[in-house]
């Protein structure tokens, strides 16, 4: 097959890999639509996908991963930097040339009998000032076809690259899916990433956390941007302006939720709209005007089943009809279709098939059907709030930075930070209860600052001032304000108090307006929260004044407790967090007491 590039280092680095993993055949992936209908035909026949129902769901295929395959492993993701302390404590280091060594044992010979992929990506929209390039060598159909869902892929990438090595290298092996050699290994000073016997999402679909989190968080902090784990969606009002919101929550906790949501009735009739920029990653540079501009370098969603449902995220739902991979989900064989968990209550009854591979019955199952971190991956294309702004090579202007995380108890449904280095501290101190979304115990609260702790691809105390130096650049009144979020703050009996998903846009509009200067709000402890009265609950059933104040209470024991857990967190970078944290951190402290 004929090479699609000339490029000397690309051609170095594949000849190389082939005498590694030894295939039998090489294919490049040119992205067009007859070599990706041949690779799903392919993919069929041995039994890698499954065709769903192509007049109910056209183009669209199930896939299932192993069992012991079903979410990232964090135990065994690596930076390998070149010392431990750029990696920093929340990091796992392996030393860089013991790791390639390990790498390279596990991966040799493992594509004897099998086809190398040879897949090169652009994350973000080709040629943009603020894309990068990737080369993705995989064994996998599965991986390549959601790959040319996520990201652009095919030969007008090489072209793009032309002679230049600014390009990641990814590595994937399938070897045998074995648990127990099982690593995610990143090299930020060769831009490389190995990852092997894993054969699912962000282990191995390496364009996404891989490199758009962790490779590039080393770019950012390099290169002077940024690298975050945020959803980005546009709020437009009455009169037709749009004003974007970056959003920072941890894996599971609502970012796809948020982009694409549906505004309630009122808000509908009065002629607000959301727009869909993003659902999982932004990358973040100052503008020539000063503001800070955002991008999405995905090109699909790949997006949390469970819950997804027409009244929950119509828009995602619809995003899946076409050309989407579903994986690990229901199988429905009466009519070929996919079903899960809080799809609606209509499981498939005596002609389905599990997640596992095994026969289910929703009328009788003690188990789940569908995997808690099964997934979607759908073109960005398909979702009927996608902005027109999704190509834009410049980005969007960002007016607020969102936090937010599971805490049942502690944080307010929504505070503002006192300013941008604040804001930096708000995100640092986020914390969430763990979810499927990654192998471990779920429910369990964890330091997560700014989502990233598993995505961040250095020393965090190193990223935290990055933010601080980042705010620096930035003029007061240009820069993104910073608030906290929590949809899923919980009453005595366990119920959310907050009713979420389209509703929260009733929160979005008065960040809009404080963002906006047009609404006043209290100082409290933690920073200022909105005048209960402030937050429209026009239409809202069941919800009074009242209960918006007690979803906006500080218990102050709590937080008080909570600045330990703080405290031992900021304490395992032995002194290298910023003077600015440390310094919020005993005015949070001073005013719990
Ligand atoms: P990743 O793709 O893993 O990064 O997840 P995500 O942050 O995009 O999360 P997603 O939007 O897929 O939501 C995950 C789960 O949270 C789903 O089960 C949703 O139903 C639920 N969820 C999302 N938004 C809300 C909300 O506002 N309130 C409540 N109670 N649940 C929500
Ligand atoms: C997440 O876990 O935050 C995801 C899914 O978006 S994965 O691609 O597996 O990282
Ligand atoms: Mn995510």
């Amino acid at each position: 097959m004929e090479k699609l590039t000339k490029n000397q280092n690309v051609l170095k680095w594949i000849d190389e890999n082939v005498a590694l993993v030894n295939p039998d055949k090489i294919v490049w992936i040119d992205g067009s639509k007859e070599q990706i209908e041949e690779l799903r035909a392919e993919a069929c026949k041995t039994g890698e996908m499954y065709k769903l129902n192509q007049d109910l769901l056209p183009e669209c295929y199930l896939h299932r991963t192993a069992v012991n395959d079903v979410a990232r492993v964090e135990h065994r993701t690596f930076i390998c930097a070149e010392t431990e302390e750029a990696a920093g404590p929340t990091n796992n280091w392996m030393d860089p040339a013991k790791a390639y060594d390990m790498l390279y044992s596990i991966a040799k010979d493992s594509y004897k009998g099998r086809t190398m992929y040879v897949i090169p990506y652009s994350m973000g929209p080709i040629g943009s000032p603020l894309s990068k390039i990737g080369v993705e060598l995989t064994d996998s159909i599965y991986v390549v076809l959601n790959m040319a869902i996520m990201t652009r892929v095919g030969k007008a990438v090489f072209d793009a690259l032309g002679d230049s090595d600014d390009w990641v290298r990814g590595l994937h092996c399938r070897c045998q899916i074995d648990e127990e050699n099982r690593y995610i290994c990143h090299f930020p000073q060769d831009n490389t990433i190995i990852s092997v016997n894993s054969g699912y999402g962000g282990n191995v679909l390496l364009g996404k956390k891989c490199f758009a989190l962790r490779i590039a968080s080393n770019q950012g902090h390099n290169e002077g941007w940024m690298a975050e784990h945020m959803l980005i969606l546009g709020v437009e009002n009455p009169q037709g302006e749009i004003k974007y919101i970056c959003g920072a929550f941890p894996s599971a906790c609502g970012k796809t939720n948020l982009a694409m949501l549906i505004p309630p009735e009122g808000y509908k009739n009065k002629g607000y709209k959301v727009w869909c920029v993003g659902d999982d990653i932004a990358w973040l540079r100052k503008g020539e005007d000063g503001r800070l501009y955002a991008i999405n370098p995905e090109n699909g969603f790949f997006g949390v089943a469970p819950g997804t449902n027409d009244k929950s995220n119509p828009n995602a739902l619809e995003s899946t009809k076409q050309g989407t991979i579903f994986t690990n989900v229901v199988h429905n064989l009466d009519d070929d279709t996919v079903w899960w968990e809080g799809l609606d209550k209509n499981p498939p009854t005596n002609n389905a098939i599990d997640w596992k591979g095994n026969k289910w019955d929703g009328s009788t199952a003690t188990e789940p059907g569908a995997h808690p971190n099964s997934r979607f991956t759908s073109p960005a294309v398909n979702c009927p709030c996608i902005s027109s702004e999704f190509e834009n090579p410049q980005g969007v202007p960002i007016s607020a930075i969102v936090f937010g995380g599971r805490r049942a108890k502690l944080a307010p449904l929504v505070y503002q930070s006192k300013d941008w280095n604040h804001g930096v501290f708000v995100g640092s101190i986020m914390a969430s209860e763990t979810t499927a979304a990654a192998t471990g115990a779920v429910g369990v609260v964890r330091r997560d600052p700014m989502a990233m702790l598993p995505f961040c691809g250095y020393n965090m105390a190193d990223y935290f001032q990055h933010w601080i130096n980042i705010g620096k650049t930035l003029d007061a009144d240009k820069a993104p304000k910073i608030f906290n979020v929590n949809w899923f703050r919980k009453d005595d009996e366990g119920n959310f108090m907050w009713p979420g998903f389209g509703e929260n846009l009733r929160v979005l509009d008065w960040i809009i307006d404080r963002c906006e200067g047009k609404v006043d709000a209290k100082e409290v402890e933690i920073g200022y929260i909105p005048n209960a009265e402030d937050i429209d609950i026009d239409g809202l059933d069941g919800i009074t004044v009242d209960d918006i104040n007690e979803m906006l209470s500080i218990d102050k024991a709590l937080w008080l407790e909570e600045t330990k857990g703080i405290e031992e967190f900021y304490a395992k970078f032995d002194g290298k967090i910023p003077a600015e944290l440390t310094e919020a951190l005993n005015t949070l402290k001073e005013n719990s007491k």
